[in-house]
């Protein structure tokens, strides 16, 4: 139920650096076309910094490794893709669906290929109010076991960032700040949470993926870098908008997986559009640092 594309076989086939990208963010991340031509910049991007892209999504029930440009257009415009997370990928293979990968469930297929780095640009978590609606991220689970390094910009703080570092920390899921001491919180730069690990510089991400898989420490890696500050949103209007669409998630009753994607639509249109250039530039951001990673990481290999 895999296809590899041509240009990823041949890359892993000779020790290429390559990136893993996600489907999700395309889907139910952003709307048509910034989210197709976004995804497009971020291929862009890590070829720019030396590294070969592969954005992966589940057309007709089989899972794409390496899209090309017109199946991310496709996706991009397509209704009705389901959100897939690991629980998902059986009944997508099953019954022929087109499928948006979550960070989950494209940590999975990036480890089933051989790619070790995958880039995004939020990362689920542990939901606020989790003590009661048990809503946590299989995101969290699979960085728990599956043996792939995520770069990101830390997690949103539509979710309980505490709580997810605890999380965390008990599965074992080593979470390095990027030339930061602080948990990014996405949007911005600062969330007040601190990181004991900060890295200076992609060699030493690098260093610790191969100290990691050499001594057969199974799982993923979190690596949080922060938007850059002329993307940041400011502090108390990304705060308000998030209040106010965590206060609509529940006169409207959405729950579940419907959360996510709903919060990041509404928090868009409380900030007029400004929340999705963040999103944009902190993604850019991402892929370039995750293509210097890849780079380094074929070196030690
Ligand atoms: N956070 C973001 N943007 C996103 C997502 C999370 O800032 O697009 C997506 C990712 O695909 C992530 C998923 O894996 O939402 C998490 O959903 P859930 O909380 O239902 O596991
Ligand atoms: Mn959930």
């Amino acid at each position: 139920m895999i296809k590899i594309s041509e240009r990823i076989q041949k890359a892993l086939a000779n020790n290429q650096p390559v990136v893993a990208l996600e489907s999700t963010i395309i889907s139910h991340g952003m709307p048509y076309p910034k989210n197709v031509e976004t995804a497009l910049k971020v291929e862009q991007t890590i070829i720019e910094n030396g590294a070969i892209p592969a954005t992966i999504g589940i057309i007709d029930g089989v899972a794409i490794i390496g899209m090309s440009h017109d199946e991310i257009e496709a996706f991009g415009k397509r209704k009705g893709i389901k959100k897939v997370s690991r629980r998902d990928l059986p009944i997508v293979y099953g019954l022929k669906l087109w499928g948006a990968t979550t960070v989950a469930a494209t940590m999975i297929l990036a480890r089933q290929a051989g790619i070790e780095v995958f880039v995004t640009g939020g990362c689920g978590g542990v939901h606020r109010g989790a003590q009661q609606t048990f809503d946590i991220s299989a995101d969290l689970e699979e960085l728990a076991k599956t043996d792939v390094t995520v770069v990101c910009a830390g997690c949103k703080a539509i979710l309980d960032l505490p709580l997810t570092m605890e999380y965390l920390e008990t599965k074992g899921v080593p979470v390095l700040g990027y030339q930061t001491n602080e948990l990014p919180d996405f949007y911005t730069r600062h969330s007040g949470i601190s990181l004991e690990y900060s890295l200076d510089n992609p060699k030493q991400a690098a260093q610790i993926i191969h100290e990691k898989r050499a001594n057969k420490l199974d799982g993923g890696i979190l690596i949080a870098n922060p938007i850059l500050e002329q993307y940041a949103m400011d502090q108390k209007v990304i705060d308000d908008a998030i209040s106010k669409a965590l206060q609509m998630m529940k006169e409207q009753n959405v729950f579940g997986k419907d959360s996510t994607p709903f919060l990041l639509k509404t928090i868009v249109e409380l900030t007029g559009g400004d929340s999705l250039d963040s999103n944009i530039e902190l993604v850019l951001n991402n892929a370039k640092l995750g293509a210097q990673i890849a780079f380094e990481y074929s070196k030690l290999k």
